[in-house]
């Protein structure tokens, strides 16, 4: 093992116009605290890093639209995102913001790196301007019909009702979005990151990287594949960081190409604080640094592509060692993304659950290689039966054991017994192969194997019946307590990076500081003789059904969802395009029409969708004749769950248009492949 290596561990910034949800957590920010738990319990030396991104559109326009300053935005959140971290033991060395002045001054300082190097190129291009506002419009600053599915609230960057990309030129009737002034076409100045120069480098770079997980792997392959282009730097906002050059008033460096700059700023404000302001520079340009980012999938291209080549323009900084982005964490089913407003926000589900409970619940779900799912039975589950039913028990029941039987003191250990041999070997086994899971970060499995240990104790215990040789062997039943004791202390250390809490709380049951919490102490013996144990107590009280039942009620009726305050109920009646989009509408082919017997209503049609066929059945019998529907086009909802109608079955159900006793079915204007989509 190489000790003492130095790791710079970043954890995306979060923006800071919304709260911080489970799905952020167990995607961006636990596992790196795990890893760098870890890391600092074999003895490396890392520091770790996070703030929040404070800047961007979404930022001014809640502003203006709830009419108070981005500075009172932004403080609301940073501040109640800084505490939500803080009490799930998410311990960053600092939690920095962007809008700090350590920050716009090192994001200009970058900026005018590369364009002293004449590496950016300016562009003009027309753009629309409000002369009301007296500055020209970002995308988002702009709405208008959709010239695509005529939808009239269109936005500058896309429709939220047919989804297309669009720019703000191709609205029809464009209008400022806060005062409703119609916009002239100007000319205006941008700046542009040549990306598609680093392509080469980035490819060289990309393909020497070991141990990268495969999804980013194939993200990063798939945008290096369609080819990179010139990315836009510069945005019209007022909040931001401005553009360090004369002549660019009402300019701000766009916030995905600042953002990212924040970790090197953050770095030096933490050693500024620790009265060191030079050391950042052990770290950011020391090639001997390892630097991680961990993210979630959406962030991939900015930390693995866009960054690592602003990384190598500038030419003073290392660029990253890994980038482990996990996937989503859902909660039935649904994408946890607080763009959309809905989730389990942390500084809701701290007030109820203990924040280890959470860490072991998240943890075991960690979306590493695929989405994941939380419910809370799943919480409940993996209190009881795991925290309690294992961790809990033996840490209780050994300690209970020396309260009763041995005066609440460590007992001696003379000579370890082939048992105890076999026991401190296999949790010594299991710390090696831990490391390997730690540094693939193989957190999931890494927490199984951790309660493995857990388990292994239990069985040692229950093996060496210490409530048998009480009475015959009261010295032989005094060394298996001493050695379940030690496990106790093993166990703290192994469940530290996930647990942190709870190995803090073994520890005072132990009645021990933490200077033996070190990696290399797992399956060693550390306890002194005759010392008094602490006071017990219980770790993992068990969780109710009620109190499940209740939380998942209030997930269902979308309690969660209302908390979310940016995202505003919709009138009733109106959906979503993501609520449409949960029908399947498909084109099909009838192939068969029969009657169904003893029915007045009911036809039977066998159809062909693509290269499937179902059978559906439809009361339309009074309307039309089985040979008029032979070889018709027609649309079905095709995602149904399958019913009976008078005993036979039916898969789906064709679409008809009904008004005062008349019926005719949809069908499709000329021709079409069967399983089209429709929509
Ligand atoms: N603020 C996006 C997000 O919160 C963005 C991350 C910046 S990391 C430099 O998902
Ligand atoms: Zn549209």
């Amino acid at each position: 093992m190489n000790k003492n290596r130095k790791y710079l561990v970043t954890a995306a910034l979060p923006y800071a116009n919304n709260f911080i949800h489970i799905g952020h957590i167990a995607g961006a920010y636990l596992p790196p605290d795990i890893f760098v738990r870890y890391k600092r319990l074999i003895g490396e030396d890392v520091i770790f890093i996070s703030g929040s991104d404070e800047h961007g559109t979404a930022i001014e326009m809640a502003s203006i639209t709830e009419k108070i300053s981005p500075r009172e935005i932004i403080d609301r959140y940073h501040f109640a995102n800084q505490k939500a971290f803080k009490d799930l033991g998410i311990n960053f060395d600092i939690y920095s913001r962007t809008s700090n002045k350590i920050h716009h001054e090192t994001a200009q300082e970058f900026f005018l790196n590369i364009f002293n190097k004449n590496i950016l190129i300016e562009k003009t291009e027309k753009q629309l301007f409000s002369e009301k506002e007296n500055r020209f419009l970002a995308d988002r600053f702009v709405t208008g019909t959709c010239p695509v599915c005529g939808y009239e609230e269109a936005r500058g960057d896309e429709c939220p009702n047919c989804g297309s990309n669009l720019s703000p030129l191709e609205l029809i009737n464009p209008r400022s979005k806060i005062t409703g002034d119609i916009p002239l076409v100007k000319e205006s100045t941008h700046f542009y990151f040549p990306l598609g120069d680093f392509q080469n480098d980035l490819s060289d770079w990309l393909n020497g990287k070991k141990g990268w997980k495969q999804n980013v792997i194939n993200y990063c392959k798939g945008w290096l594949k369609a080819g990179l282009r010139d990315r836009a730097i510069s945005r019209d906002l007022d909040w931001g960081v401005k553009i360090p050059l004369k002549g660019y008033d009402g300019k701000v460096i766009y916030v995905w190409f600042e953002a990212p700059i924040g970790y090197i700023s953050a770095t030096k404000e933490l050693f500024i604080e620790r009265n060191e302001p030079e050391k950042w520079k052990d770290y950011w340009q020391n090639k001997d640094t390892k630097l991680i980012h961990f993210i979630g999938k959406d962030n991939i291209v900015f930390h693995s592509i866009i960054f690592p080549a602003m990384l190598m323009a500038h030419g003073d900084y290392i660029l990253p060692d890994n980038v482990p982005a996990n996937e989503f964490m859902n909660i039935g089913g649904e994408k946890l993304s607080k763009s959309k407003g809905n989730g389990i926000l942390v500084k809701d589900i701290t007030e109820k659950f203990s924040p280890d409970v959470i860490r072991y619940t998240l943890s075991s779900n960690f979306p590493e290689t695929k989405d994941s799912e939380f419910t809370w039975k799943d919480l409940q589950v993996k209190n009881n039966s795991e925290l309690a039913g294992i961790l809990g028990n033996f840490v209780n029941r050994t300690v209970v054991f020396a309260k009763n039987k041995f005066d609440n003191k460590i007992p001696d250990l003379n000579k370890l017994s082939p048992a105890d041999e076999v026991i401190f070997n296999y949790f010594k086994s299991q710390s090696g192969k831990l490391d390997e899971l730690y540094d693939s970060f193989r957190f999931r499995e890494a927490l199984h194997n951790t309660m493995d240990c857990a388990r292994a104790a239990n069985k040692y215990f229950n093996d060496n019946e210490p409530w048998k040789s009480v009475k015959t062997d009261p010295e032989k039943c005094g060394s298996v307590i001493r050695v379940c004791l030690e496990l106790c202390h093993s166990i703290a250390i192994l469940i530290n990076p996930f647990l942190p809490f709870t190995s803090e709380k073994i520890l005072r049951i132990l009645n021990v500081t933490d200077k033996d919490l070190k990696w290399q102490n797992i399956g060693k013996t550390v306890l002194v003789t005759g010392n008094s144990l602490g006071e017990n107590m219980i770790l993992f009280p068990q969780i109710e059904d009620s109190e499940i039942q209740k939380l998942e009620q209030q997930l269902e009726d979308g309690e969660s969802v209302k908390s979310a305050p940016t995202h505003k109920a919709l009138p009733q009646g109106i959906i979503t395009v993501e609520d449409f989009k949960k029908v399947s509408l498909k084109v099909a082919r009838v192939i068969e029409c029969v009657p169904v017997p003893k029915s007045k209503k009911l036809l039977k049609l066998k159809l062909k969708i693509g290269d499937s066929e179902k059978q559906i059945v439809s009361g339309i019998s009074e309307y039309y004749k089985p040979d008029e529907l032979i070889g018709k086009l027609i649309v079905v909802v095709n995602n149904l769950v399958p019913s009976k109608l008078m005993g036979v079955d039916s898969d789906g159900m064709l679409l008809a248009a009904k008004l005062n006793g008349e019926l005719r079915i949809v069908t499709i204007d000329g021709d079409i492949e069967t399983g089209a989509d429709v929509n």
